[in-house]
């Protein structure tokens, strides 16, 4: 009997709100939009039931026009900024107004498939409402058709304070209408959280878009951070995959043809984007016009959603190698020793059981199964040395951040 799955399941259990499911107790209290579908792959391992209900609670949040909010303010709470009254969207729900990576489809098919025949009464809403995502990525956020989907706010990535926005968020200013309170280093240590002025920049930015109505086509147009990112970007082709084939499986043709099609350019989109000069695929900052090429973990997330050449994924690979030597826990989200590489802070630098995640699935697909299960057992040892934290110093490979974290739990029901 594995104590780690019971306790995995316990910190599942203890973090549920009725129905959903919070990052972490206090410094997360509401319901966050990845968080909530990688729980639910979790979920669907032991409870389908809890699974879907997961999804089901995520979706009472999705706007008219197809977006899936990054936060559902389901139940008030005071232990977070920003909360409702500085996001201003008037919803019925109140939600925040920005979305985060489309995880949701993914997990769509991996409850599907756990349920077995006969569940589509349970999960065709679902998908409709994954389809109405799709869409709204697709017009809101690539109005031009590139293939590649753009993010209007650092934290639509998941990945809060990279490295890889920091030419791009200088350009945004400081100053905001709405007073920055903030109550997250309330709950753990400053250093190892987003700086000041990264938060100041990052209301400036709710302010901007609440004065636009959160109306997609004015915030596109006042925008001062705009990047077209190949994480996001990556995890919706995978997600679009998963999509198509349930359209298919539920006879949906016309559907399929749509999502393919989505598919197809975004496919052809991420490829341009390899950049064998840096081992990489990066994104593109679509203000200056120019790649961005700090060195992080997104970089390596196409595998994820390409079959690639053995050449490229060789490349990718030794690469990921380099980065990962002398490490105690992989994978690092910023290249260790680079100027921006900083350990304990966030996403500058620190391993994520959900990054590894995806990049477990995109190496087994890639044909690295050997590499992947490196980092698996690395990703298993991390959480059963150091509990179920929100993320690891790869150096020390002590804990960090939020502690009794679902995403991590989830990870290690699904990875172990
Ligand atoms: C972190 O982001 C939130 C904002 O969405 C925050 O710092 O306040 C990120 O790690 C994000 O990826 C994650 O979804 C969220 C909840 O775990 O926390």
């Amino acid at each position: 009997m594995n104590t780690h799955i019971d306790q995995a399941k316990r910190i599942l259990a203890v973090n549920d709100r009725g129905g959903y499911t919070v990052p972490t107790d206090r410094l997360y209290p509401f319901q966050w939009n990845w968080d909530s579908a990688f729980v639910a792959m979790g979920f669907a391992l032991y409870d389908i039931d809890r699974a879907y209900r997961e999804l089901e609670r995520l979706v009472e949040g999705q706007w008219v026009d197809g977006m899936i909010p990054h936060i559902v303010f389901h139940a008030p709470s005071e232990t977070y900024f920003p909360g409702p009254n500085v996001w201003r969207t008037e919803q019925t729900i109140p939600t925040s107004g920005i979305t985060q990576p489309p995880v949701f489809a993914i997990a769509l098919r991996k409850l599907h498939e756990a349920a077995g025949k006969g569940a589509e009464e349970r999960i065709l809403p679902l998908y409709e409402a994954a389809l109405k995502w799709h869409r709204w990525w697709y017009s809101a956020r690539d109005p031009d058709g590139t293939g590649l989907v753009a993010l209007l706010h650092p934290w639509e990535s998941g990945s809060d304070n990279s490295p890889a926005w920091d030419i791009a968020l200088a350009r945004v200013p400081t100053d905001t209408d709405t007073p920055v309170v903030r109550k997250d280093t309330g709950h753990v240590d400053a250093d190892m959280r987003p700086r000041d002025e990264d938060y100041r920049r990052f209301i400036h930015l709710v302010d901007t878009y609440a004065a636009c109505g959160w109306e997609p086509a004015r915030q596109w147009e006042k925008a001062s951070f705009k990047v077209a990112e190949v994480q996001t970007s990556a995890i919706l082709l995978k997600a679009g995959e998963d999509l198509e084939h349930l359209a298919l499986l539920f006879g949906r043709t016309e559907d399929a043809i749509e999502i393919a099609a989505f598919n197809n350019r975004t496919r052809k989109a991420i490829m341009a984007q390899w950049r064998p000069e840096l081992a990489r695929f990066v994104s593109r900052d679509l203000i200056s016009g120019e790649d961005v090429e700090a060195a992080t973990q997104a970089g390596f997330i196409p595998l994820l959603s390409l079959d690639l050449d053995k050449q490229v994924a060789d490349a990718l690979v030794f690469e990921m190698k380099a980065w990962s030597k002398d490490l105690k826990v992989a994978f690092p989200t910023t290249k260790p020793g680079i100027a921006s590489w900083e350990p304990k802070r966030y996403w500058r630098g620190p391993a994520w059981a959900i990054i590894n995640w995806l990049l477990i699935d995109g190496l087994n697909r890639n044909g690295h199964a050997d590499v992947a299960e490196e980092l698996r057992r690395s990703t298993i040892a991390a959480i059963e040395t150091e509990g179920f934290a929100e993320y690891f110093d790869p150096v020390t490979g002590e804990g960090c951040g939020g502690l009794g974290f679902s995403w991590t739990a989830a990870a290690y029901l699904w990875l172990e």
